[in-house]
């Protein structure tokens, strides 16, 4: 980055801060992963500077024919890695790949059923707080107050009273399996369509470690960067006769010209997600994440639902009385980053929440093994069970700072 050193020197600086940020702290938030020196490299190249509005072969531009080539080759990649009949890789986010959706499907009005947000759901599946709840008319599914599960017959209830146009599956904190046959059983009962979310747990699904949604499903969306361990960014999966509106959805009606760079980049994640290596990751992190969380139990921690399926263990702090903010803060001070996350029927704030939401792909990526987590379990325990205590933060901090050498970030240099 020598230009950019001598170019601008203050971003130069924040860029090289981060860095240190990184290599100096232990990731758990569930939805950050490390990309590899690959996918940063595509990430970081010229394609920024080229405008391809249009699709494959089919562009507003001319000097299309590279972009052409790297677009197919992301599209036909992400359809083999999921078996689906259609895939849009333009959306620069899932905000808009699911904004996309609405738009493709539904009428401005229309009512669409989502997941809580206060219940593990996403903002953008009806939320208040986002143009999805404002533009249809929302009903919310939760889960249940004793098993902190889905509660299907909640779900199908509520379909046979509202009749929605679309059901909206997928959560960002829910650490167990999404029965999308349940779902669509559901939906065939009203004659919904069915759209599912997999952001957080596409990695999984790629590999067969969590069932698949696509042939369930009329509509799939995920982002890039997560379990999948791609750049930030999005793409849509959509049976055959739906591509036309999707496509037509994301460009011209929602965005503009693609980003190339970040299509490249997102090409060059389902190469990798298409390699025999890629299911050992996944599988990693699900050890991980059964190590975490059986070691927290085992400490006395609460976990909602008891355990988890995937890469998520969300924890109850409720019964320790530190509420999230302060325990995202706590750990934030010795190295060990995570997000305070509302739990289900929170009595708190969504600012300050009783939960925090921890995750294990970001750190499997850094050879993290159950030995690792479980030590790392302990270490958490012990700075919550001891909040502002600094003897015992100054030793936590020492523990991480150990581990982030001995288990350095693939894609960045020291
Ligand atoms: N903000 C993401 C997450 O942290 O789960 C979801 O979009």
């Amino acid at each position: 980055m020598s230009s950019l050193r001598q170019v601008d020197p203050e971003i130069y600086r924040a860029i090289e801060l981060e860095r240190k940020r990184q290599q100096s702290t232990i990731n758990l938030i569930a939805s950050e992963n490390y990309t590899s020196r690959a996918v940063l490299e595509a990430l970081g190249s010229f394609l920024t500077d080229k405008y391809a509005e249009g699709y494959p072969h089919h562009r507003h531009y001319g000097g299309c024919e590279n972009v052409d080539v790297i677009e197919t080759l992301a599209i036909d990649r992400v359809k083999q890695l999921f078996h689906a009949d259609h895939a849009n890789v333009q959306p620069h986010a899932g905000a808009p790949a699911n904004m996309a959706v609405y738009l493709a499907m539904l009428q401005y009005g229309d009512t669409i059923m989502g997941m809580k947000l206060a219940h593990g759901g996403h903002m953008t599946h009806g939320d208040k707080i986002s143009f999805s709840g404002r533009t249809y008319n929302v009903v919310q599914y939760g889960v249940d107050k004793e098993t902190e599960r889905i509660d299907y017959q909640e779900v199908e209830r509520l379909a046979l009273e509202h009749k929605p146009k679309l059901i909206v599956v997928g959560a960002s904190s829910y650490p167990r399996i999404i029965d999308f046959e349940r779902f669509r059983q559901i939906a065939d009962m009203v004659g919904a369509k069915l759209m599912v979310d997999m952001a957080h747990i596409a990695g999984l699904i790629a590999v067969g470690l969590h069932p698949t949604p696509v042939p369930y499903a009329d509509i799939v969306t995920s982002t890039t960067h997560k379990t999948l361990r791609g750049p930030r960014g999005a793409f849509i999966l959509c049976r055959q006769e739906y591509s036309q509106a999707i496509d037509s959805a994301v460009f011209p009606r929602m965005q503009g010209g693609p980003l190339v760079h970040a299509i490249a980049a997102r090409a060059v994640s389902f190469h990798e997600a298409l390699q025999p290596s890629f299911l050992d990751y996944q599988r990693n992190i699900l050890a991980n994440a059964q190590a975490l969380a059986a070691e927290l139990q085992r400490l006395g921690l609460r976990l909602v639902t008891g355990g988890t399926d995937n890469h998520i263990v969300l924890v109850d702090l409720t019964p320790i009385k530190v509420t999230g903010k302060e325990a995202q803060e706590a750990l934030e001070r010795v190295g060990i980053v995570v997000n305070r996350n509302s739990i289900p029927f929170d009595l708190r704030s969504n600012w300050i929440t009783s939960g925090v939401r921890l995750g294990t792909p970001a750190m499997t990526t850094r050879g993290f093994t159950a030995t690792e987590m479980k030590l790392c379990a302990n270490l958490i325990f012990k700075v919550l069970t001891h909040l502002g205590d600094k003897v015992v933060e100054d030793q936590a901090q020492g523990e991480v700072s150990q581990w982030c050498h001995k288990f350095p970030i693939p894609g960045i240099d020291d």
